[in-house]
């Protein structure tokens, strides 16, 4: 399994709707259903916003990867 892969499982795990973008809502609900965190609104947005490259509130696979990558180099 590639990177990529990984990338694309977790990425899919947050994505509920399956629309290709990651938002807030989506981050906390899967948060709290996978017992990690449960996160305020403020905070989900938060943590997002840091992978959000574009500023539009979402966050896409490409931002995602990048942000996953630059995670996995440390
Ligand atoms: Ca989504
Ligand atoms: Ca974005």
């Amino acid at each position: 399994m590639t990177g990529n892969d990984t990338a694309r499982t977790v990425f899919d795990t947050f994505d509920v709707n399956k629309d290709g973008f990651l938002t807030p809502d989506e981050f906390r609900q899967v948060m709290s259903e996978l017992g990690v965190a449960d996160l305020t609104a403020t905070q989900a947005r938060t943590l997002l916003g840091r992978q959000d490259a574009d500023g539009d509130g979402t966050v896409s696979f490409e931002e995602f990867l990048s942000a996953y990558e630059r995670a996995g180099r440390s």
